[in-house]
């Protein structure tokens, strides 16, 4: 009798584990990490100086502006699209070295990369408003209309306050399971944020709620660098979002692209 009892209690127990087990698994929404691949066409390519080590680029208000860096060379610039020319420039101190930029409002932010000192711009005379600082590297920033959104080459999404520029979240940005590292310049499009992964000529999609990424753009042979130097890598992503269109430069590429996006798989 005792045994039967046991053989019961044995049973029962399996068969809550085994129901209470598939309630668990039907109730975990599946996580799709399957990011969808992508290759571009070009729609139309512009000249670029060749000397701007590009490490910001963005448009806005149909006006591009670019900033770049090294030690001695960080600028940051407005160009005209449609001859790469120069139009207006402000040059740093030989001290800091240029990174991301995003505009806020009638704000320029520039970041720098090791001094932790980031740069507000009046937009229209490039005059120093005001200086910020933080905590990590400066890489990327970008702004989703509400907030910045920063990288630091690290797997790591900073969000940040536009008008303090207080760390008010953080995002780990995933590729799959594994953390996505060396997140460069970004760009905020529809609602995800696009970055170059340095040393690649890969940019990754990351939805900005979750830090999946949810696609991958390659534009290995969008473009050859003449010097062959392997620090002139893709880096640069401007989107003109009253145009609905998607820019690409690299540094010191001599060509600007305007691609589409055709996704493959
Ligand atoms: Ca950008």
């Amino acid at each position: 009798m005792k045994k039967l009892h046991l053989t019961i209690i044995v049973v029962v127990a399996v068969t809550l584990t085994i129901v209470s087990a598939t309630l668990v698994l039907l109730n975990q929404k599946p996580v799709d990490t399957k990011a969808v691949s992508y290759t571009y066409a070009i729609v139309n390519e512009y000249p670029h100086d060749p000397n701007a080590f590009t490490q910001g680029l963005i448009i806005n208000e149909g006006v591009l502006y670019e900033s770049t860096g090294l030690y001695g060379a960080s600028t940051l610039r407005r160009v005209d699209l449609e001859t790469g020319a120069v139009l207006q420039m402000h040059e740093l101190s030989t001290s800091y070295f240029g990174e991301g930029i995003t505009v806020f409002g009638d704000r320029i932010i520039q970041l720098t990369w090791l001094s932790q000192e980031g740069f507000v711009y009046d937009k229209q005379s490039f005059g120093l408003i005001e200086e910020f600082s933080y905590s990590t590297q400066g890489w990327g920033i970008t702004t989703d209309g509400t907030k910045l959104i920063m990288s630091d080459g690290t797997a790591n999404l900073y969000f940040l306050d536009p008008e303090t520029f207080e760390v008010i979240g953080q995002l780990a940005v995933r590729n799959g399971t594994a953390p996505l590292k060396m997140l460069n310049e970004l760009e905020y499009i529809n609602g995800e944020v696009y970055a170059n992964v340095w040393q690649t000529n890969k940019i990754a999609i990351v939805n900005i709620d979750t830090g999946q990424v949810t696609g991958w753009i390659d534009l290995t042979d969008i473009y050859n660098p003449e010097t062959g130097s392997p620090e002139n890598v893709l880096n640069g992503i401007a989107y003109d979002a009253e145009s609905d269109k998607i820019f690409v430069t690299g540094k010191r590429w001599s060509q600007l692209f305007q691609i589409k996006l055709i996704a493959t798989g």
